[in-house]
């Protein structure tokens, strides 16, 4: 696993943005870990998290003009990512929606950045079913932007359902035909736990998971 990993996997746990126990995730599945983002809520937590997102940014060697970040946990993500580019030379756009469209002032749902004719590269947190991802992309394209990647922190290598093995970043992949980078991924993850070991994590509950919904 690479140390730019292996730092996010550190970094998620000290911070408690990676717990184990039982949670509902909007799938309905009962998942023995999540991945809770907003407990970066730090600027040092941030910058940390940023750091990792740039250094898979930088190894995919993505050509980018503008990051997208959905609301609302994309929002902070896709700002501090931003800081963090233009930290190691790299100066790009930023731009994000609001949930509710504003009817006075500027308008609109998009905010920052212009999207139209750019290539976009779309900041998430977590990608499970792929859902949150797909509405990303509707946005991005309303906004004239041409996706040319996306990257999540976790990618929790889930299907769908018994019909389709591929996970939902494939099927994100294929359909939308653009790469989908993470900066881990649940095997890595499992990786860690069993070699590090952490509060509360389950090593048998998490292999049966993964058994169960993963695409491997
Ligand atoms: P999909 O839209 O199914 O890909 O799930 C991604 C979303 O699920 C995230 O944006 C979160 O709202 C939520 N989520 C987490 O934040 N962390 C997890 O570990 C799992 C989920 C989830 O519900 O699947």
């Amino acid at each position: 696993m690479s140390r730019s990993r292996e730092r996010f996997l550190e970094l998620a746990l000290a911070a408690d943005a990676l717990r184990f126990g039982e949670f509902t995730l909007k799938s309905g599945r009962i998942s023995p870990y999540f991945f809770n983002a907003g407990r970066f809520d730090s600027g040092a937590r941030l910058a940390g998290l940023a750091s990792c997102y740039a250094d898979a940014i930088e190894h995919a060697a993505l050509d980018v003009e503008v990051l997208f970040g959905p609301a609302y946990k994309g929002i902070p993500l896709a700002a501090a990512v931003a800081c963090e580019l233009s930290r190691r030379g790299k100066d790009v756009g930023l731009a994000y929606n609001r949930k509710e469209a504003k009817d006075h002032g500027e308008g609109g749902t998009l905010v920052g950045a212009s999207m139209e004719g750019k290539r976009v590269l779309i900041i998430d947190d977590v990608i499970t079913a792929g859902t949150a991802i797909r509405e990303a992309l509707d946005l991005v394209a309303a906004g004239g932007g041409i996706v040319s990647a996306i990257v999540v922190a976790l990618d929790r290598q889930e299907v769908l359902d018994d019909s389709d093995r591929r996970s939902a970043v494939q099927r994100v992949r294929d359909s939308a035909g653009v790469p989908v980078i993470s900066v881990a991924t649940l095997d890595d993850l499992l990786e860690w736990t069993a070699r590090n070991g952490a509060s509360g994590a389950d090593q048998p509950a998490l292999l049966a998971y993964r058994s169960r919904y993963g695409s491997a």
